[in-house]
C-alpha cells in the first residue's frame, strides 16, 4: 500500500520518465523506431526499473492513469522528433490488459494524439500475447477501433503465449515481436533457429512485419538479416537510452 501511495504521488510530481530502445531496420541499417520503457526517478532510491513498480501499478489500477501519462509523454516526444527532422520515426508503447479494460481507453488515446497533432501511424501499441488471449474482454474491439484510428499494433513477447494463428490473422496486428528467449539461441540451438525462421515466415505470410527482440551479438543480427527479419531491437545496437541520447543516436546516423 505504501508503494501504491508513492506511485500516486509520483504521478502528480512527474517523477516518471521514458527511456527509448531503438529498433533498427535490417534493410537500411537505420533507426526507424523505438520502444518506450518507463523508469521512475525516485527521490531517494535513484532510477528504478519497471520491475520495481509496474506489477503494483497494474494490480492497483494505477496503470490506467500512469498509462495515459506514458502515451502522452510518447506523443510529446514524437513532436520533438518531428521538430528535429525525424518525422518518420515510430514510437511503441507497452499497454497492459488493465488499460484496455478502461472503457474510455480508445477515446482517450485519440484525444492525446489529436492534442499533439501526431500522425496516428507513428504511435504503436504493443500488447502481449497473454493480454490478447484473455477471454471475454474488450481487447479485440479496442484493437479494431485503434486500428481504425490508424494506430499501429504489435504483438509483444511472441512465442511465449498461446495465441492461435486464427486469432492473430483476425486481428489488425501489423507486427510480431519475437521474444528474446528465442533470439538468444539462434546460433547455438537448432530448435531456436528453426522456431525463429518459422516465426518470420508466419509473419510474412500473414503480411505482417517481424521484429526480433533482444539481439545481443553480431552473429544473431547476421542470422536475422539473412532470414529476412524486418527489424531488430537489442543490446547489440543499443540499450534503452534517455530521450536526449536517442536524439544523439539519430543525429549521428544522419
Ligand atoms: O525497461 P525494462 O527492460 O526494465 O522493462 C521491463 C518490463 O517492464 C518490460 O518487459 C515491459 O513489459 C515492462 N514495461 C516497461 N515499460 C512499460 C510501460 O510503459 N508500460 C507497461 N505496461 N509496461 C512496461
Ligand atoms: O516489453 P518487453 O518485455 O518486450 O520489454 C523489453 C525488455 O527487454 C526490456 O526490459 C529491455 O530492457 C529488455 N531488453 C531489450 N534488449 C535486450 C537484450 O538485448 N538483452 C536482454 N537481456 N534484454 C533486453
Ligand atoms: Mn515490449
Ligand atoms: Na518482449
Amino acid at each position: 500500500l505504501k508503494l501504491e501511495a508513492e506511485i500516486r504521488r509520483s504521478l502528480r510530481k512527474e517523477e516518471f520518465v521514458l527511456h527509448f530502445q531503438p529498433r533498427i531496420d535490417m534493410g537500411s541499417g537505420r533507426i526507424v523506431g523505438a520502444e518506450a520503457l518507463i523508469r521512475w526517478q525516485h527521490p531517494t532510491q535513484g532510477l528504478l526499473s519497471p520491475a520495481a513498480f509496474i506489477r503494483v501499478a497494474e494490480d492497483s489500477g494505477l496503470i490506467v492513469p500512469l498509462g495515459y501519462w506514458i502515451i502522452d509523454a510518447a506523443c510529446r516526444y514524437l513532436t520533438e522528433l518531428t521538430a528535429q527532422g525525424y518525422g518518420e520515426v515510430q514510437i511503441a508503447v507497452n499497454v497492459a490488459f488493465k488499460q484496455f479494460q478502461d472503457k474510455n481507453f480508445v477515446q482517450t488515446v485519440a484525444n492525446i494524439i489529436k492534442k499533439h497533432g501526431i500522425r496516428p501511424g507513428r504511435l504503436e501499441i504493443e500488447l502481449t500475447e497473454t493480454t490478447m488471449m484473455i477471454e471475454g474482454n474488450s481487447v479485440d474491439h479496442s484493437l479494431r477501433e485503434l486500428n481504425n484510428l490508424g494506430i499501429a499494433i504489435s504483438l509483444d513477447d511472441f512465442g511465449t503465449g498461446y495465441s492461435s494463428f486464427a486469432h492473430i490473422q483476425r486481428l489488425p496486428i501489423s507486427a510480431l515481436k519475437i521474444d528474446r528467449s528465442f533470439v538468444g539461441g539462434v546460433n547455438a540451438s537448432h530448435d531456436d533457429s528453426t522456431i525463429v525462421k518459422a516465426m518470420i515466415s508466419l509473419a510474412h505470410s500473414l503480411e505482417m512485419q517481424v521484429i526480433a527482440e533482444g539481439a545481443e551479438t553480431a552473429d544473431q543480427v547476421e542470422f536475422l538479416r539473412e532470414h529476412q527479419c524486418d527489424q531488430v531491437q537489442g543490446y547489440f545496437f543499443s540499450r534503452p537510452v534517455s530521450s536526449d541520447d536517442l536524439m544523439v543516436l539519430l543525429h549521428r546516423e544522419a
